[in-house]
């Protein structure tokens, strides 16, 4: 029995040690699987807590963006030292920490001289954002921080705030968003500091802040700009004359792009360019360099002899606004006289409406500056004569050149000179050279063609006039020497992929003949004569004038306008005039419209080009291109239409009977324009006849009415065309478009339109698929 006891316990003691060997190994295995679970969740842990911060650190943060402001403050009760010029010095430091302190959140980059005293403070504000889709610059939200901080007391608001005892006027706060700022120096003479900009991000903003040494000013060449053309809507380079972008301080905005150089001068030792790109579906750039330049007397006195050429201050580039230049001239005996002969430039007397592109004074005369295409001669019948110029603009001017010399002021004019209206006389051979040496251009009034239209270089610059199968010159020399012939016969028509198809039937009938529909490209119209007259003119016919346009400003027929392409309009400036007139966004198209509210087809408008030489004192270069956001459909073909421009050296002749259409007033005085298009028949007018009517009347414009009268465009219609049918080829073409004149539909005084004939180089710049 005690043994059995006793195997029994052993048995028993057996049992648990395996049982505690099995426990402990069970102990270590649960330890080890433990500890790799552990440490995945350690390691996972830490994962998180570095992806935590990866993310906190580099994802968030670039999804975050700077916002800078740059701004300005007047402060009343300092004057303006030129320590405050140096950073380090005492007086620098004391205000911009007063400031810095103060605020906590402003940072003074510049002082700058008040001209009605007190001190300017240039500023910059950073603010750090998480990034947001359409984020804007909020420009009051952030001024109305400004000046809360500022403001010792909100309740009391006063138009002084308070920096420590800086007296700063409220009103003089001006601020800007930007999302990046660059400052350049230009700290050496005789060196050219690049400047070459590009997008790289979508909607952005950058100034480019250039800073010379100081009693110095800065030049700015730009070499080529690649931006989007709409009128600085989308992209815009921008150019100030002080670090701030305020608007009283531009001196010239560039909405176009360019690849020829033009160079500005600043009036100090600053100068701001912003460059704005919305998209970047396509290259943008700006290639330019800076200089630092020595200042010029900008009231310079220069002092001639009787032969020689003076010029605008720091020609070749644009001349900053307020100058004043003086010049004496002495001529060797008191029989000669001084000629002027300005480059692209004309004078005319001043009249009560002040100058907008310089003002002259000439021997105590006073007289207003144009630019034009061409050059002009002045004589000045003394043999002391005394000049002064004074920029008149508010924004930078093209560089002006005029040479001098003597003239004979007692000798008629001798054989083989002709004698101005003015009284001066110029050689023969300047006659109907296409440039004016008449003061008042009376040598280019009467011309039968400007010879100089179909020179050597005209034809080489201008292809589409050589060897086109059209005598574009009176004496055919654009047509000689042609190595190809024109295959079509006289009863044919030459498409211009070179087939021929027969004209009588085909040629502008409306449908398109030949494959590229050359036959139907421009001018073809249904022309039907109707009787029923309505104050000079009368109804017209559903498609009768498919290439009429009427132009809305904000929702209101405003111009007329024609159609010269699938995208392309012709309108007058005058219809562009000022800020609101000369945004594109203002305006919609109607086309293939008789009855207002019915159009065929609406676009928007993506550009307006104002003609650069466009002179709102007597509506000289008055034309205008207007390019659609959307093209017109093809589908629209037999409602809208192209009509022809005609070739540079078309001549309209007088007595030529046309036609001027329009939804304007029908009559001068107290009448809204007509709802349905109107159309009246006038008579081209002789220029001799016209100019002695009107006086001012330029090789730009002729005269198109009934001297009865009755017959006119009046207000409404300006913009719209004067067609023309041509008796060689039967097509419509635009000979002029409505301008001015003196009322509407009065006896002896016709209507003024713009020369189209004389534009078709501009046009075809801008529209290279006309002519
Ligand atoms: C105008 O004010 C206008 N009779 C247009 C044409 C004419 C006169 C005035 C010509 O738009």
């Amino acid at each position: 029995m005690v043994n059995a006891e006793e195997r029994l316990e052993r048995l028993a003691r057996r049992l648990n040690k395996s049982k505690s060997k099995r426990k402990a190994k069970g102990n270590s295995m649960w330890n080890f699987q433990n500890k790799i679970i552990l440490f995945t969740l350690v390691l996972f842990i830490i994962g998180v807590i570095a992806w935590t911060l990866l993310w906190l650190f580099i994802v968030q943060a670039e999804n975050k963006d700077a916002l800078y402001f740059v701004g300005l403050f007047r402060v009343s009760n300092i004057e303006f030292l030129p320590e405050y010029r140096q950073k380090e010095s005492r007086e620098f430091l004391s205000v911009t920490q007063n400031v810095n302190t103060t605020t906590g959140f402003i940072f003074v980059s510049a002082f700058s001289n008040n001209n009605n005293g007190g001190l300017l403070v240039h500023f910059w504000i950073v603010f750090v954002v998480p990034q947001a889709k359409g984020q804007v610059f909020c420009e009051d939200c952030v001024a109305a921080i400004l000046k809360d901080s500022i403001q010792t007391s909100i309740t009391n608001r006063t138009s002084v705030g308070s920096l420590q005892g800086l007296a700063v006027d409220m009103d003089s706060i001006v601020l800007s968003g930007t999302n990046c700022i660059y400052d350049l120096y230009a700290d050496q003479l005789h060196q050219q500091f690049p400047l070459d900009i590009s997008a790289t991000s979508e909607r952005m903003l950058c100034y480019f802040k250039l800073i010379a040494l100081l009693g110095h000013l800065i030049r700015l060449s730009i070499v080529s700009i690649q931006i989007e053309a709409d009128n600085c809507i989308t992209d815009s380079v921008i150019i100030y004359d002080s670090l701030m972008p305020i608007k009283s301080k531009i001196l010239y905005r560039i909405c176009e792009p360019t690849d020829s150089l033009i160079t500005f001068v600043s009036t100090n030792n600053l100068m701001l360019v912003t460059f704005k790109s919305t998209q970047i579906k396509k290259l943008k750039e700006v290639h330019g360099y800076f200089e630092v330049i020595p200042q010029e007397s900008i009231s310079a006195k220069g002092s001639a002899g009787f032969e020689g050429r003076i010029t605008s201050p720091y020609f070749p580039s644009f001349y900053p606004p307020k100058c004043i230049c003086t010049w004496n001239f002495q001529t060797p005996q008191k029989s000669l006289g001084i000629a002027l002969k300005f480059h692209n430039y004309t004078i005319s007397e001043k009249s009560i409406k002040g100058c907008e592109h310089g003002w002259w004074k000439i021997n105590e005369h006073m007289y207003c500056g144009y630019y034009i295409d061409h050059q002009t001669i002045f004589h000045v019948a003394s043999f002391a004569v005394n000049i002064e110029l004074r920029c008149s603009s508010k924004i930078s001017e093209k560089p002006l050149l005029v040479e001098y010399g003597s003239y004979n002021i007692s000798q008629p004019c001798p054989l083989g000179y002709f004698k101005c209206s003015t009284g001066l006389c110029i050689q023969q051979a300047q006659r109907c050279d296409g440039t004016n040496d008449c003061f008042d251009e009376s040598d280019e009034l009467f011309c039968a063609v400007s010879k100089q239209n179909c020179n050597a270089s005209l034809l080489i610059q201008h292809k589409s006039l050589t060897c086109n199968g059209i005598n574009d010159c009176e004496d055919g020399r654009d047509e000689k020497n042609c190595t190809q012939s024109v295959p079509c016969n006289n009863n044919t028509f030459k498409c211009s992929n070179s087939t021929c198809i027969r004209k009588q039937n085909a040629k502008c009938d409306g449908a398109v003949d030949c494959l590229d529909g050359s036959d139907e490209s421009c001018g073809s119209g249904k022309y039907s004569n109707t009787n029923h007259r309505i104050v000079g003119g009368s109804d017209t016919q559903e498609g009768e004038w498919p290439w009429q346009v009427s132009l809305h400003f904000v929702g209101v027929s405003y111009c007329g306008a024609s159609v010269i392409s699938k995208e392309w309009l012709l309108s007058a400036a005058h219809c562009f005039e000022g800020n609101r007139l000369s945004d594109p966004r203002s305006w919609t198209a109607h086309l293939g419209m008789r009855v207002q509210g019915n159009a065929k087809f609406v676009s928007t408008v993506r550009r307006i080009v104002v003609h650069e030489y466009y002179n709102s004192r007597n509506y000289d270069y008055d034309i205008a291109l207007l390019q659609l956001s959307t093209p017109w459909p093809d589908t629209l073909r037999r409602v809208i239409h192209p009509i022809c421009v005609p070739p540079l050296v078309h001549k309209a002749r007088s007595g030529e009977k046309c036609w001027v259409t329009g939804w304007g007033q029908k009559q001068e005085t107290g009448d809204d324009g007509s709802i349905i298009l109107q159309k009246a028949e006038v008579e081209i007018v002789d220029q001799t006849l016209c100019h002695s009517t009107y006086g001012l009347i330029t090789t730009r414009m002729l005269c198109a009415g009934v001297m009865s009268g009755k017959r006119d465009g009046c207000k409404g219609d300006s913009g719209g065309p004067l067609s023309c049918r041509s008796k060689g080829n039967g097509k419509w073409f635009l000979a002029g478009i409505v301008s001015w004149g003196y009322g509407c539909g009065r006896p002896n005084f016709p209507g003024v339109y713009t020369r189209v004939s004389n534009f078709a180089l501009w046009i075809h710049k801008y529209v290279p698929s006309v002519l």
